[in-house]
């Protein structure tokens, strides 16, 4: 069957395009409109020629499976040039998503309509390159070089109705498209046509616009907004085909850099790991209803983000003052929401009305889900666990959001361990997008699709990790930072390891960022388990811990920090009581630096995967992206060593 069909109403042919899932512009597309094009063109009974789409969407680009392929013809920039120099009008009927070179193409029609639900845009820079049809040269024609710097460094789709103001879509409208669109069609048969894309003007822009945009583009931390600036500069100031071609120059070589393959790698990893093979066909349980135990920084952070997602919500604490802080809490990460602009006044007064805090445990007996996040203690959340059981319903789905201890012994005992599973959720949890989602041996596929399909609803990357300690995220985390002080141990100092992470791309380097979250959860981990009989080495934080510096609460860990100033300072101290420890001084370059830790990431990463804990590599990168702040532009530690 042809990816396109064409059918006439009278003198108007509907061209609808079916390539599923999203009518991709494959090749095969490609040739098929090319084909279109002239056959319509030579056909005189045709007045004009509406393109739509079949399936759940518009064009939404390019097809990316193609990218790692050498372009084939036609081409996307001459396919939506011919289009646009059709002697028949063509109109694009946009339902869902005009994304990349589905809006190029739109742009090439004379005339773009959309429904009220659509979305218009051009997501490239996610993929690590430009629109290379003709976006940077276009965009600036319909809707001017402000708006459309905007679209482009971006990324972030418009709706329809934002669209038509910005003057990138003709009209907007409700009800059957094609109808719509035909109805459309007759009426601008009857005025002049207006001018073709590319032959309308474009404002130029003095420099300090220019010099501003490429200064907001370049926080993005890759190349390619930036690049997209450059493009639509040229695009305002020399000719139409001078601007094309610079933009397809520029596609090309931005196509082929390592940092596009990585930003793909993470597109497909992203698709793949909420929707893992094994659950296929499985009907998820249902969450209507959610409770959360503990209202700490995490408890509070996992209800917001149910709260957020519309689930009703129970907060439960030991105390009538705890439950208060509880609320407190969370109304204060719904104002958040609400200054950022995630929620209305009207949603944040519902949000407000609709939070529940008790601290009676019968109050969550009707909840479809209940996710504890009291203390790390395994005594603490058995006893949590043992009383949900006795007084939750069979099919309540228990969670824990342990992040170090193993959800096996937490449950044991447990009458229907088919419905426990743990959830390790990041801090803060309403912020954070990952999600560890921890099956145990006895956990129902149904229970398992439900935490999917329940992250799928609040937005969240979930990422299946198997038993160990730490899952996928922690147990990498630790031995980054055992790299880390190795690496200080033989003479590099604490703030060039740091400044090496910073110039690869982290937001902070491993020892700012244990100043900042403390270094005495983790030490008094490593002291329980010496407890336990395990042999656990002294480490370099064990000893600054032991000197009372747990980091910025304290003023001081791995740096010094004075009072009301959390800026690292090199510290003196620190030299000092590590003095027995460090061997010598090593002037290692960053580069070198970097290079050390990110392979030890990835060396237990291979481990991880090795024993199953991980089921692909993909699914580390995510982890590592989505819950530890790793630079997305290199597409994970997996990635990045070669490795995936
Ligand atoms: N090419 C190939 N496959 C694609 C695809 C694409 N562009 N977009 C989506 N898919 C697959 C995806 O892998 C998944 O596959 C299925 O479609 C459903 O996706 C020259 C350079 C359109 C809003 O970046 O934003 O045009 O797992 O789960 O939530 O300038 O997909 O089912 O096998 O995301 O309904 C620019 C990216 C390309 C669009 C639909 N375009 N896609 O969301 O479904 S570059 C993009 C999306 C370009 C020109 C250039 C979303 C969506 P599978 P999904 P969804």
């Amino acid at each position: 069957m042809s990816v396109l069909t064409i059918r006439r109403e009278g003198d108007i042919a509907i061209a609808t395009l079916d390539n599923p899932p999203v009518n991709a512009l494959s090749l095969e597309v490609r040739q098929a409109l090319w084909d279109a094009v002239e056959e319509l063109d030579a056909d005189p009974g045709v007045r004009a020629v509406i393109l739509a789409c079949a399936g759940r969407t518009f064009i939404a680009g390019a097809d990316v499976k193609e990218f790692g392929k050498p372009p084939e013809p036609p081409h996307l920039p001459d396919l939506v040039a011919r289009i646009e120099a059709s002697e028949t009008p063509w109109i694009a009927a946009i339902h869902g998503s005009a994304l990349g070179g589905g809006l190029e193409i739109a742009m090439g029609c004379r005339f773009r309509i959309a429904h009220e639900s659509a979305k218009v845009g051009l997501p490239e820079v996610n993929l690590g390159i430009i629109p290379g049809a003709s976006g940077t040269v276009r965009t600036p024609r319909l809707m001017g070089a402000k708006a459309a710097v905007e679209l482009v460094t971006s990324g972030r789709p418009i709706s329809a109705a934002k669209a038509e103001k910005a003057g990138l879509v003709d009209a907007v409208v409700a009800g059957d498209l094609e109808e719509e669109a035909l109805v459309f069609a007759r009426s601008a048969l009857e005025r002049p046509l207006p001018p073709r894309t590319s032959e309308r003007q474009v404002e130029p822009q003095p420099d300090s616009f220019w010099q501003d945009a490429a200064k907001t583009a370049s926080k993005a931390g890759h190349q390619a907004p930036v690049r997209a600036v450059d493009c639509l500069r040229r695009a305002t100031e020399a000719s139409f085909d001078e601007a094309m071609a610079h933009e397809r120059e520029t596609f090309l070589e931005l196509r082929s850099a390592p940092e596009a393959a990585a930003l793909r790698h993470v597109f497909f990893a992203e698709r793949a790991a909420p929707r893992p093979a094994h659950l296929k066909g499985v009907e998820p349980s249902d969450i209507a209803s959610a409770g959360v135990v503990g209202g700490g920084t995490m408890g509070a952070g996992i209800a917001t983000a149910l709260g957020l997602a519309g689930l009703p919500v129970t907060v439960m604490e030991t105390s009538d003052e705890g439950a208060e802080r509880a609320k407190t809490r969370i109304l204060g990460n719904f104002d958040g929401a609400l200054k950022r602009g995630k929620i209305d006044a009207a949603e944040r007064e519902r949000l407000g009305d609709a939070l529940k805090v008790t601290t009676d445990v019968s109050d969550l007996s009707s909840c479809d889900l209940v996710v504890e996040a009291v203390f790390e203690d395994l005594e603490v959340k058995r006893d949590v666990f043992a009383r949900l059981a006795a007084a939750c319903g069979d099919r309540t789905i228990l969670a824990t959001n342990t992040s170090y201890l193993d959800p096996r012994e937490i449950f044991a005992g447990l009458e229907g361990q088919g419905r426990c599973i743990g959830l390790h959720f990041f801090s803060p949890a309403h912020v954070m997008k990952l999600v560890e989602i921890v099956p145990l041996p006895g956990t129902t596929p149904e229970t398992e699709a439900a935490a999917f399909k329940l992250c799928a609803r609040l937005g969240k990357m979930p990422v299946r990790a198997g038993i160990c300690d730490g899952f996928i995220g922690n147990r990498i985390l630790k031995r980054y930072r055992a790299e880390a002080e190795a690496l200080v141990e033989q003479g590099v100092p604490i703030a060039e390891v740091d400044a090496a992470m910073r110039g690869f791309g982290m937001k902070m380097g491993p020892f700012e960022a244990q100043d900042l979250g403390g270094l005495d959860i983790a030490a008094a981990q490593r002291n329980a388990a010496r407890e336990a009989g395990e042999d656990v080495p002294e480490t370099l934080g064990d000893l600054l811990v032991a000197a009372g510096r747990k980091g910025q609460k304290s003023r001081g860990g791995w740096y010094d920090y004075a009072e009301g100033d959390r800026t690292p300072q090199p510290s003196g101290k620190v030299s000092e009581l590590l003095s027995s420890r460090v061997r010598g001084t090593s002037d290692l370059p960053r580069e070198d630096i970097a290079a050390r830790l990110v392979d030890a990431m990835a060396r237990e990463g291979e481990a991880i995967l090795s024993e199953g804990i991980a089921s692909r590599s993909a699914d580390i990168d995510l982890v590592e992206i989505h819950g530890y702040g790793f630079p997305r532009r290199t597409g994970g530690p997996m990635h990045h060593s070669g490795r995936s």
